[in-house]
């Protein structure tokens, strides 16, 4: 097999996000510019030599390329053996569990999760490690800095390979299985949650309807709801991956998934309503007449995942991103298992789940997930939902109402203010960062300041230290603000502010969730400056 040994020219702006490199289109259409990327992935994987490769993606504009170039350059870089997902298509979770149960060294994951596809939407390609889980930030660093100093990435010459056809290909010494990208991940959830039980739930007339958005989750949703399931055909709307998402964007949330909001809201809801993103590792979930806040979902499935055989034996503990709401808290108090806080961000809760720590973790992001992968995981949320109505008998929306008739209501909401000038947002931050002390016992219309902090993790596990992961903001009336900059965004800077208020009273569980953080909103804005300093007045998406 010819090796070519191509020179190119150092990037200065491959630096990965919270989840990879994510940029536009374009940005990776220049020349050399994922080559690069990939080579400087490669070189930071010391034992690569003889090792098994995932590849795969969401399925977006690009993807196919990428795909066949990832296993060109593999093929001229030491690994044996490739397992690529047909027609390139892994979703993220499925992409965790093959690296997993095929003991593979890593694998290199194709997307921009919820963010628009197409010539002018997103890219991204991010790299997972042995544990299935996305690389950690000492990984990414050496990768940053990789991207900065070569001079030369290595290609095989060799044609493109036909993915869209199962079976075992061999480039030279190293063999390419295109395998089904839904078995391994059906097998492995088959064994979490009772089928049995939710298969009796569908036989009896219970109905939804998953919502795939025209991403990666169509094909899983479809073998499993309706192919092992036995739920009607048309359960899984939208199910067919396509390049562009159908032009939308492939965010399971009221704003982008309007339609399902609209259906559960409506007269003709069925029993329960769920959709996912892009890559398939987020999900909404809402029920007739309730949108179910992803920080509530994580709380609700932690209560009740003991009612799935994967864990009867109940969860070592649980974990929350930051600013995911404090609900899961209260539930791991009354369970009496540890609740672990992590930065944004999926790569932090790797090592607590490696270390046996936790099961169950999520983020207010639409992301769930437990031990059974290293990535979040929407359909298995969806699942796991399904297997408890099935056997505790109840009405979904009757389960969210008892959970806060036990535990309160967490009143929840995200303030996004995208394509903010990236120097504005810096001063937003800069400027709560500067007046941190002197903001305690401060009112704020109706509220008054207890405390005010910029998080920085240790990671209990291996020590390592994250700083500047937010500022948060807390009132003696049971109130929360966090502030942080978003790190996936691929135009100027998204600056994201979360809003959440507790309520313990039963008569004031059924309130408007704008309205019930009306005062606690003004008060955000009020502290941060946001108006004079952005010039918007209003956020770009509210969920
Ligand atoms: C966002 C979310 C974060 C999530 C990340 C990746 O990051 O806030 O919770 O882990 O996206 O999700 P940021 O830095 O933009 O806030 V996904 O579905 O892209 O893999
Ligand atoms: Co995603």
């Amino acid at each position: 097999m010819p090796i070519k040994i191509v020179p190119t020219v150092a990037q200065s702006d491959q630096k990965p996000g919270t989840s990879g490199l994510r940029k536009k289109v374009p940005v990776f259409q220049q020349p050399h510019y994922v080559e690069n990327f990939i080579q400087a992935i490669f070189d930071s994987i010391p034992d690569r030599n003889g090792s098994t490769l995932v590849i795969g993606g969401d399925g977006r504009f690009l993807n196919r390329d990428v795909v066949q170039i990832a296993i060109k350059m593999a093929a001229a870089n030491g690994f044996r053996r490739l397992l690529v997902g047909r027609g390139g298509l892994l979703s993220t979770p499925a992409a965790s569990c093959v690296i997993r149960k095929h003991k593979a060294v890593g694998g290199i994951v194709l997307s921009a999760s919820h963010n628009p596809g197409g010539p002018n939407g997103d890219f991204g390609i991010k790299f997972n490690t042995a544990n299935g889980g996305p690389a950690p930030e000492s990984f990414t660093a050496a990768i940053y800095e990789r991207t900065r100093t070569l001079t030369e990435y290595r290609i095989a010459e060799v044609p493109d390979l036909n993915l869209d056809q199962l079976g075992v290909i061999s480039i030279d010494d190293m063999i390419v299985e295109v395998i089904d990208p839904v078995a391994d991940y059906a097998q492995l959830i088959s064994e979490l949650v009772d089928f049995g039980a939710i298969s009796r739930l569908f036989a009896s007339g219970f109905r939804m309807r998953f919502d795939a958005m025209s991403a990666v989750t169509g094909p899983y949703a479809t073998a499993i709801l309706e192919g092992m399931l036995g739920a009607p055909g048309g359960t899984v709307v939208n199910a067919t991956p396509l390049e562009d998402f159908g032009g939308h964007h492939p965010d399971p949330n009221p704003v982008h998934a309007k339609e399902l909001f609209d259906l559960m809201h409506g007269p003709g809801a069925p029993d329960f309503g769920a959709a996912s993103d892009g890559d398939g590792d987020r999900n909404m979930i809402v029920v007739p007449g309730l949108f179910v806040t992803p920080s509530d979902s994580l709380a609700i499935l932690a209560a009740h995942a003991h009612l799935a055989p994967g864990y009867s034996g109940g969860l070592a503990g649980v974990a929350r991103s930051m600013p995911t709401s404090r609900a899961l808290d209260r539930v791991a108090a009354s369970l009496g298992v540890s609740s672990f806080e992590t930065p944004t961000g999926w790569k932090f809760f790797g090592t607590l789940l490696d270390a046996g720590l936790i099961t169950l973790c999520g983020e207010e992001s639409a992301g769930t997930g437990s031990s059974h992968v290293r990535e979040k995981d929407g359909l298995w949320a969806v699942l796991l939902w399904l297997n408890i109505l099935a056997v505790a008998g109840k009405r979904a929306d009757d389960v969210v109402r008892e959970h806060w008739a036990s535990f309160g209501r967490d009143y929840y909401t995200r303030h996004d203010y995208e394509e903010v000038d990236a120097e504005a947002a810096r001063r937003v931050m800069e400027g709560l960062r500067n007046r941190l002390a002197e903001l305690p016992g401060r009112c704020v219309g109706d509220l008054t300041v207890q405390a005010a902090d910029e998080f920085r993790y240790v990671d209990p596990v291996d020590g390592s230290v994250t700083e500047q992961q937010g500022i948060r903001i807390t009132f003696e009336e049971d109130a929360r603000v966090v502030y942080r900059l978003s790190g996936t965004g691929t135009a100027g800077a998204t600056l994201r502010v979360y809003i959440e208020r507790y309520e313990a009273a039963r008569d004031r569980h059924e309130l408007e969730t704008q309205h019930v953080l009306a005062s606690v909103v003004r008060a955000a804005r009020q502290l941060a400056d946001i108006e004079r300093l952005t010039g918007r007045s209003e956020p770009s998406v509210i969920t």
